[in-house]
Order: structure tokens, then C-alpha cells, then sequence
């Protein structure tokens, strides 16, 4: 069976640690020290104190690329850098040639989901207006 694209980017394996260390923080601590009772440890007054420290693991980041073609007007990959990249004028004029001179340029950098989102917004868009636009993510970190 083919990977599908969260597989790919290892975003799964991310998603079950991140609920795996969500239960060790939940484990209840058993107390330090000698069995006082003298019950066999039924009740699980001994052992080690185990430090759960929360871990608040950063999100891997995804670059979203911007390829050129030959037909796309430049006007329109200004205004998608503007609003689908939130970029102003200048910025997006900047971004746009570069992608026009080089063949391929980044939009922005962000969280799986939110970059696969603006992929989808991209290809939608160019689709809608009938240009060869393509739009893709890498990961970046
Ligand atoms: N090369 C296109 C043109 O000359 C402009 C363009 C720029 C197209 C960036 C796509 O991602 C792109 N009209």
C-alpha cells in the first residue's frame, strides 16, 4: 500500500509519540521509600520516584514552494503571494521574480497542516483561473 502524505512526512509517528508521552505524564507516581505496611506492596507504596518532565516537542516545519512556468501571469502570483502567503506588495514582487529567475522560490515556512492547507488554497486558486501554477511542499526542519 502506497504512502499516503502524512506517512511520508513521518507525521503519524509524530502525532502517536506526542499522545504516548501525553499517558506517561498521566502514570500516577508511587511513593519513595520502604514498604511500611509490610502488605507485599499491594498497594504500591515502594519504589523509585519517577520525574515526568512535560514534553512540549516544537512541530516539524514545512517550506512551501513556489514553481515557475511559462504561461502564469506574474500578476497573479503576486496576488496569490498576497493573499494566501499574506505577503505585501514589495515582498511578494520580490518573491515572485526570484521564483521567475531561479525556477523555484519559498512562500513561507509552517506546521504540516497550515502549509498543506496553503498548497491546496494555491492549486485551487491557479485551477479556478485555468493556470499551470504548482504549488508543492518540503520539510524543513
Ligand atoms: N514565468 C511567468 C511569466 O513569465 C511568471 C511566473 C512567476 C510564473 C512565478 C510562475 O511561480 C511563478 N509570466
Amino acid at each position: 500500500m502506497p504512502l499516503n502524505a502524512e506517512e511520508k512526512h513521518g507525521l503519524k509517528a509524530e502525532r502517536d509519540q506526542a499522545k504516548n508521552d501525553d499517558k506517561l505524564a498521566l502514570e500516577p507516581l508511587k511513593m519513595a521509600g520502604p514498604d511500611r505496611d509490610n502488605n507485599d506492596d499491594r498497594d504500591g507504596d515502594t519504589g523509585l520516584l519517577t520525574k515526568t518532565k512535560p514534553k512540549t516537542k516544537k512541530p516539524s516545519m514545512y517550506k512551501v514552494l513556489l514553481l515557475n512556468d511559462d504561461y502564469t501571469p506574474m500578476e497573479f502570483v503576486v496576488h496569490v503571494l498576497q493573499s494566501i502567503f499574506n505577503k505585501g506588495q514589495e515582498d511578494a514582487v520580490t518573491i515572485m521574480l526570484h521564483v521567475h529567475q531561479k525556477g523555484v522560490g519559498v512562500c513561507g515556512v509552517y506546521p504540516y497542516e497550515i502549509a498543506e492547507t496553503k498548497v491546496t488554497q494555491v492549486m485551487d486558486l491557479a485551477r479556478m483561473e485555468q493556470h499551470p501554477l504548482q504549488c508543492t511542499l518540503e520539510k524543513d526542519s
